[in-house]
């Protein structure tokens, strides 16, 4: 199979020299708007033993050529024009929609097919068209990077770029697309409350912040406030850390005390607040934010969301999602010793347009925690893709990219 594109000024247009020049059996892989009107991308045989993509479409009922990897479509289709026969004669009976319901799972089913069979097709195109963008999409995808992340960066490539420089410069890319916050907060202080899933490192990251502000800049000037008290113990962990530490720590039941409780301490410079872990589906999750984010604009403070980078991306993904309810300023990282993967992380982030601000690399309070830095992060997601000694294998990349190949030049 080989892919041609058509554009013209509208859909219109463009179908019609489609049904001009390949009738009207044409299959189309994929339409997309440009500035220039709409480019709509088709599948043409090249050779007439390879798969007869026309006839597999479902609308016609047509018999279905298989692929090698694809169930035999004649043990579908008679089945199915069966089925469109009794939903014919039998209309409004109970064995009309029993009928009708099959030829719908039947149709899902096709559909899936043929969708499948062509991402495949379009991307073993890809991998002959364009060899190079190929395997610099199957390294992203190695490395965790999400589809459209990884067709983004490869987009920005300049025309005739070298394999070895197309590499360097989509890494380079990588990390000027994730943004940083530095070290600021515990060189000027500022009031940051941290929220995020159960367990991920909330408390433990505010006792490292705590601990390097006190080796900086003394124990003045500096207060915790827990906002937990969902957590058997939460309140008194903190109350140590701050005994520990000779720093002031106070116990809210709600953050509406926020304001009160900070116009008595006007010359704390350096304000942590720890709040309860909430898992990202839970309920409660947005009227949680809404009352916290209300305090916080009160005071003056940013809200931070804690993740866990030995996550799985999905999961994080979802926190990410479900956790902008808080409004972030910023992202703080943790459990870098246990991330397997970094790439979906890191993706998530860029999507998210969150910064990282620092990022922990294990239990240890005050060392594991360091300022974020982007290139590090990106040189860290390659290693593990390395050390795990992992590639992205043909039928994900088809799956994930199958659909973008077309214009990936
Ligand atoms: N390996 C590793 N463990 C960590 C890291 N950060 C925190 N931990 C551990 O993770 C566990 C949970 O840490 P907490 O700080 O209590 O987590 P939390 O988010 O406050 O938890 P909740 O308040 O229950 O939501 C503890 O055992 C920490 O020692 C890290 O960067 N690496
Ligand atoms: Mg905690």
């Amino acid at each position: 199979m080989n892919i041609k594109t058509y554009t013209a000024k509208d859909m219109r247009s463009a179908l019609r020299q489609v049904r001009e020049e390949q009738g009207a059996d044409a299959v189309i892989l994929s339409t997309r708007h440009l500035p220039e009107g709409v480019e709509v991308a088709v599948a043409i045989e090249s050779q007439k033993d390879e798969v007869a993509l026309p006839e597999v479409v479902p609308a016609r009922a047509a018999g279905m050529a298989a692929a090698p990897s694809v169930a035999p479509a004649a043990a579908v289709q008679p089945d199915f024009a069966s089925l469109l026969a009794q939903v014919s004669a039998q209309p409004g009976t109970e064995a009309a929609s029993l009928a009708e319901a099959r030829v719908g799972d039947e149709l899902r089913g096709m559909r899936h097919l043929l969708e499948w069979q062509l991402s495949q097709l379009a991307w073993n195109d890809l991998t002959r068209r364009a060899p190079a963008a190929a395997e610099l999409l199957k390294e992203l995808t190695t490395v965790g990077i999400t589809a459209p992340l990884a067709a983004e960066l490869l987009g920005e490539l300049p025309d005739g770029v070298r394999f070895a420089d197309a590499q360097r410069r989509v890494l380079a890319q990588l990390s000027r697309r994730l943004t940083v916050t530095g070290d600021d907060l515990l060189d000027k202080g500022g009031r940051v409350a941290f929220v995020g899933p159960t367990g991920v490192g909330k408390t433990t990251a505010i006792a490292k912040l705590a601990a390097r502000w006190v080796m900086r800049h003394g124990m003045r000037h500096i207060a915790l406030v827990s906002l937990d008290d969902q957590r058997f113990g939460a309140e008194e962990q903190l109350r140590v850390l701050g005994r520990l530490l000779g720093v002031e720590c106070y116990a809210l039941a709600d953050a509406a005390e926020l304001p009160q409780l900070l116009s008595r301490l006007p010359d704390c410079r350096l304000v942590l607040i720890d709040t309860a872990g909430v898992a990202p589906r839970d309920a409660t999750l947005e009227s949680r934010a809404s009352s916290l984010n209300d305090a916080l604009s009160r005071i003056g403070a940013q809200c931070w969301l804690t993740l866990s980078a030995g996550s799985q991306s999905a999961v994080l993904e979802e926190s990410v999602q479900r956790f902008a309810a808080f409004h972030p300023a910023a992202a703080l990282l943790t459990k870098l010793d246990e991330a397997a993967s970094l790439g979906g992380t890191l993706s998530a982030l860029i999507g998210a347009g969150l910064p990282i601000s620092y990022v922990a690399e294990g239990p240890r309070i005050p060392e594991d925690l360091t300022p974020a830095r982007a290139h590090q992060l990106v040189a860290r997601a390659v290693y593990l893709a390395q050390a795990t000694d992992a590639s992205a294998g043909d039928e994900l990349l088809a799956r994930k990219f199958g659909k973008v190949a077309h214009a990936i030049r």
